[in-house]
């Protein structure tokens, strides 16, 4: 019996001390806010959301029974045929901009098979974080295709210096099949070692933060699991050492490490390591997170928040147990837009640039854009694609971060080619923040640049 209750407590020591002290009502409340927009019918439902829900502190079941259900409905018709007999993926169920863009560009069947390793990885963990845990039959052929994704990544990888989608969806993938138990061939690990080790999990105008964290917890959990031979073990071990090190490294007199949404990744990094308590950075971290919860607006980055807040990584999920959880939480349902707008007028200049050779001249557009104040950055692309005589054009295309841009003056970014355009604001300050949220100030320039990533 002494026994029992001294295991149990282990099992939830560890959440108990990492969550944010003295803030539980902030980040319940936050919690209870994806809870209300969960339950939004109109959004897709997203699995990073599932996951936020399942590893919060209370919870309200019969809510994250349904968004299970819908979730299973998004996902299940694609990939519950097994590999085989589905021959080869056909079109996936959620909108992926630049896949879908490029698909619809020249759609010949390579390009439709463009590999979902990330949403597939964050589905899975998502089942794996179910009470009660579901039957292993179903979720088979999942991890058949998961591994799939990840072997082609992995080919792309080598033919291309890094994967089809990314090192942060690579990440994922390891993460999730090992959550799940199943052993990733040593290659496929050496190569996110190796990108590691070579500082490849950064991109022009993006941060590393958010992708070295989650090969970090990947390694963490492929060493933990025992999934790895003694030497690779080692060898992850010192490579999340060595993340840890980057990141006190380089947190910022603001407390956050990269920025302020890829910090709760970082943080999950220190959680899954049991270095919380001991790393004054994760303290720091912590109460800067809890000074700017007004940063996480959407569901995507609320989801994204929450684990670290409530004290938990992605690889508890690994070790969920389904004793009795507090069954209280209630939704908040998102607050309505003001109806009034702000006072007033202002106005933005509005920059697209392209770079030689994609496009002969540099600067194809450069006008001020008259807007209504408080205006969001997508309100000013609307405005300026009516003003005047400068032919503006714009397109998105819908993602579960928001709305991304994917054409400017006819001009698409391309997957294969790793391009995308980027929005900085002047002189040359990469946003944190898409379209949608971005909110620019009367007199701002706003630059959109066809980069490479
Ligand atoms: C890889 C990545 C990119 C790649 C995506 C291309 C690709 N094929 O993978 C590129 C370089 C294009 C990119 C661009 C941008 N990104 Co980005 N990106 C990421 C990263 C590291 C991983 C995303 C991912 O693969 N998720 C896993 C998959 C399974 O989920 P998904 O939702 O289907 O992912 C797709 C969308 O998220 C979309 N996407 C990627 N970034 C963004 C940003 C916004 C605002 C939107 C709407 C969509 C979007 O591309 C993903 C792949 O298809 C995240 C880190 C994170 N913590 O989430 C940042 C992240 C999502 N990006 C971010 C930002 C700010 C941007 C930019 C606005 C930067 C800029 N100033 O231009 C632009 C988007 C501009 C636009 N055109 O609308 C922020 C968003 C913060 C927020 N407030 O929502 C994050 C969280 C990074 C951070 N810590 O600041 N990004």
């Amino acid at each position: 019996m002494w026994l029992l209750l001294i295991l149990l407590q282990a099992a939830v020591l560890p959440a108990q001390l990492c969550e944010a002290p003295g803030e539980a009502a902030a980040v319940r409340a936050l919690s209870a806010r994806l809870l209300g927009l969960a339950a939004d019918p109109a959004r897709d439902p997203d699995p990073s959301v599932y996951l936020a829900l399942r590893l919060a502190g209370d919870h309200d079941l019969c809510g994250e029974e349904r968004y299970l259900a819908r979730l299973r409905d998004a996902f299940q018709h694609r990939y519950g045929r097994s590999l085989q007999a589905a021959g080869r993926p056909h079109a996936a169920p959620h909108g992926h901009p630049q896949r879908d863009a490029a698909a619809a560009e020249h759609s010949t069947s390579a390009e439709a098979e463009w590999p979902e390793t990330g949403r597939l990885a964050l589905y899975l963990l998502g089942l794996r974080a179910t009470c009660p845990p579901p039957e292993p039959g179903p979720q088979r052929s999942l991890v058949t295709w998961l591994k799939y994704y990840l072997e082609k990544d992995w080919a792309g990888s080598r033919q291309h210096g890094h994967p089809l989608t990314s090192y942060y969806q690579y990440s994922l993938g390891v993460l999730a099949l090992c959550v799940h138990g199943k052993r990733v061939r040593e290659e496929v690990i050496r190569r996110l070692l190796a990108a590691e080790q070579h500082g490849r999990f950064g991109h022009a105008g993006g941060s590393a933060t958010d992708t070295e964290a989650v090969a970090a917890l990947a390694f963490t959990c492929l060493e933990r699991e025992r999934l790895v031979g003694a030497g690779l073990a080692a060898e992850l071990r010192a490579a999340t050492r060595r993340a840890r090190r980057r990141m006190v490294e380089a947190q910022g007199p603001d407390g956050f490490f990269g920025n302020v949404y890829s910090t709760p990744w970082a943080m999950q990094v220190f959680i899954a390591t049991n270095t919380c308590r001991t790393q004054p950075a994760y303290g720091r971290a912590m109460a800067a997170l809890l000074e700017n919860l007004d940063a996480f607006t959407t569901a995507a980055t609320m989801a994204q928040a929450l684990p670290a807040l409530h004290g938990r990584s992605y690889l508890d999920i690994a070790s969920m147990r389904c004793q009795e959880e507090p069954d209280t939480l209630t939704p908040i349902s998102p607050e309505p837009m003001p109806e009034m707008p702000m006072p007033g007028n202002m106005t933005v200049r509005l920059v697209v640039e392209c770079h030689k050779p994609r496009c002969p001249q540099h600067r194809l557009y450069n006008w001020p854009v008259p807007a209504p104040a408080g205006a969001s950055l997508l309100d000013v692309l609307r405005a300026a694609t009516v003003q005047g005589h400068h032919n503006f054009t714009f397109d998105t295309q819908d993602t579960p971060q928001g709305p991304f841009l994917s054409r400017v003056l006819g001009l698409e970014a391309q997957q294969q080619k790793r391009s995308y355009w980027q929005l900085l604001t002047a002189p040359s300050t990469s946003l944190q923040m898409g379209v949608a949220d971005y909110r620019p100030r009367d007199g701002e320039t706003l630059i959109l640049r066809l980069s490479e990533w």
